[in-house]
């Protein structure tokens, strides 16, 4: 095949009628005059001076001169293997540090690769920018042409664009904006033939905007909140993601003290209310018995940013029949959307819990609610690692729970926790602690399988003095397998948990009890272990908990990522498989 046209007719480095290849050289190997002159250069230097200080991606013609001059202007850039999970070290990234993920890609391809990560940031609502290079609207033939901006604002990213020369910086510095204001990834389209044109606008015209204040509560909606919670007896609070962006977890503990709540969190909040007496975990399908016991006694049940669906309520059984129900959120939409709320309340987590402790206070109203010592005591005993089990580990085999808590007795508390989706995903969630809900990376909005791998890259990336770990299934380690690569070659302190069935487990334990044939999803045992050490990691088998013991030795002298294949036993069937099965 001959050279493809859009490359060879117009390319960022060489302009639509610029000099020859080689003659027009590198950004590095330009003068700096040269360096920061082309739009391409003021948008790297635009986004680098938003305070942006890592970004990932991989690089082709059509974004290595603004990645250049993004590096230049003081990023970091970490050169993934596959941009589909390129984009998902910058959604994880944007998830433990809340500040904008930058990603960047080449146009068409380099773009339709990151699609899945970028369905997933959408739907989790990760504040993240992609820089896309882009095919002139000129070039009807090009390989790389298909509609960019339709493409991404079918996931639910927003589509934003360099118009020209005279508006550069300010394009750039819109679209990193609109990422943070609307809480979305926005998709920068760079249109190669504009990148080389020599800017004309080189500084945005305008300061960057200050950050957003919280949406109050209104005062009527405050009293009748009030109102409800001074007649119930056994309050519970369920925070979700919009709880734990809007930092209300030490409003929610003072508001839980106030009103004698008991408090859980969904699925994609763990950790918001870690260590606290009165915390059962997350509410739903990864609820202890214990707390699937005692959240359907609450009569009234205050949400906090989160959308009650049937995750959380484990379709409707966490919340009790005859219980009111509060629903604090910032976006009207989430109101209502998976079960009917006796109180709205469209305003910030963080806010409307100070607003109501105050009042409450001012009412010198405190209630005992749920809140005994004996409680604490029995929440303190009745964690998922002291439910009983029977262990089915085997010569060949260990149980996933056996192989889960001692991981977690030997991890630091200070570790983040990057998930994929599968089976397997409801033993880290059950026995893997975090310190908070920041380092807790549940990229499941999307329910894709593959995106935990590089979620963790990003995490490790951003907090490289505690370690990371990677909780994923075979099928998401060969779907994300160039990473490991790309985390050996840039010495992550990341432990790489992978729970070996051989298996599509999800689909095994579904299909095979229904008596459908499940060998296509199957497969025959793979040296992971062996894999992962030719990418350049350390890395061993697991199949018993002494074999665990690599753990803490890496742990003393990290030095790159340790990869644990697991070899789980794969006749066990989780619980909580079923209840995602009920959901289609
Ligand atoms: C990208 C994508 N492809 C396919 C699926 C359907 N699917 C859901 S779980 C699963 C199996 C994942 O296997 P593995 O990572 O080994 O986890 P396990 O279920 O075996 O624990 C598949 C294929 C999906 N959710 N996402
Ligand atoms: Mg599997």
């Amino acid at each position: 095949m001959g050279p493809l046209v859009s490359e060879v007719e117009v390319s960022p480095e060489k302009g639509v009628n610029g000099p020859e290849p080689g003659m027009a050289g590198h950004a590095a190997e330009d003068s700096p005059a040269r360096q920061d002159s082309s739009v391409a250069d003021v948008v790297g230097a635009t986004i680098a001076g938003q305070g942006v200080k890592d970004a990932f991606g991989i690089l082709g013609s059509g974004n290595l001169v603004v990645t250049n001059a993004l590096v230049r202007h003081g990023a970091r850039f970490h050169h993934a293997r596959h941009e589909g999970s390129a984009l998902c070290m910058a959604d994880g990234y944007a998830r433990v540090t809340g500040a904008v993920g930058v990603c960047s890609v080449h146009q068409g391809p380099g773009l339709t690769n990151t699609m899945t990560g970028l369905a997933e940031a959408a739907k989790s609502r990760t504040p993240v920018l992609v820089l896309a290079g882009e095919t002139p609207a000129a070039a009807l033939t090009s390989n790389f042409r298909i509609d960019q901006h339709d493409l991404v604002e079918s996931v639910g990213a927003i589509a934003d664009r360099v118009h020209g020369a005279k508006t550069a910086a300010d394009d750039a510095a819109r679209a990193y904006q609109r990422a943070i204001t609307d809480r979305r990834p926005v998709v920068l389209m760079l249109p190669i033939d504009i990148q080389p044109q020599p800017a004309v606008q080189t500084e945005p015209s305008q300061p960057a905007m200050p950050p957003l204040s919280a949406p109050q509560p209104a005062t009527d909606a405050i009293d009748r909140a009030i109102s409800l919670i001074v007649q119930a007896k056994r309050p519970a609070i369920i925070a979700g993601r919009g709880a734990v962006l809007a930092g209300a977890g030490p409003e929610l503990e003072r508001l839980g003290e106030t009103i004698g709540a008991v408090l859980a969190t969904s699925a994609p909040a763990n950790g918001l209310f870690a260590g606290l007496p009165y915390a059962l975990g997350i509410s739903g399908g990864f609820a202890s018995p214990f707390a699937a016991q005692v959240l359907p006694q609450a009569d009234l049940v205050l949400v906090f940013g989160a959308s009650v669906n049937h995750w959380t309520t484990k379709h409707g059984a966490m919340i009790g029949p005859d219980a009111r129900v509060i629903q604090i959120d910032v976006e009207p939409r989430a109101i209502g959307r998976n079960r009917p709320a006796d109180l709205a309340i469209i305003a910030d987590a963080s806010a409307t819990a100070r607003a109501l402790t105050a009042e409450l206070n001012n009412r010198n109203h405190t209630h005992q609610g749920f809140r005994t010592s004996e409680l604490a005591t029995q929440i303190a005993t009745n964690t998922w690692r002291h439910d009983p089990y029977d262990d089915a580990s085997t010569e060949e085999w260990i149980d996933p729970r056996t192989a889960s808590i001692a991981l977690n007795d030997l991890l630091p508390a200070n570790r983040a926790v990057a998930v994929d989706s599968g089976h397997f995903l409801g033993y880290p969630s059950m026995f893997l602690d975090v310190p908070d809900a920041r380092s807790w990376l549940f990229p499941n909005g999307f329910q894709a399988v593959g995106l935990g791998l590089g979620n963790a890259i990003g995490a490790a990336i951003a907090q490289p003095d505690r370690p990371t770990v990677a909780a994923i299934g075979d099928g998401g380690a060969f779907m994300a397998l160039a990473e490991l690569e790309t985390a050996a070659r840039l010495k992550l302190t990341l432990l790489v948990v992978i729970y070996d069935d051989a298996a599509y487990g999800a689909e095994v334990h579904h299909f095979a009890p229904m008596g459908h044939d499940v060998s296509l999803v199957r497969f025959p045992d793979a040296d992971l272990a062996g894999i992962a050490r030719a990418a350049g990691a350390k890395a061993a088998t697991v199949r018993r908990v002494d074999d665990l013991g690599v753990v803490t030795e890496w742990l003393a002298n990290p030095h790159g990522p340790l990869v644990l294949d697991v070899k789980v036993n794969p006749t066990i069937c989780a619980e909580w498989l079923e209840e995602a099965f009920r959901a289609g």
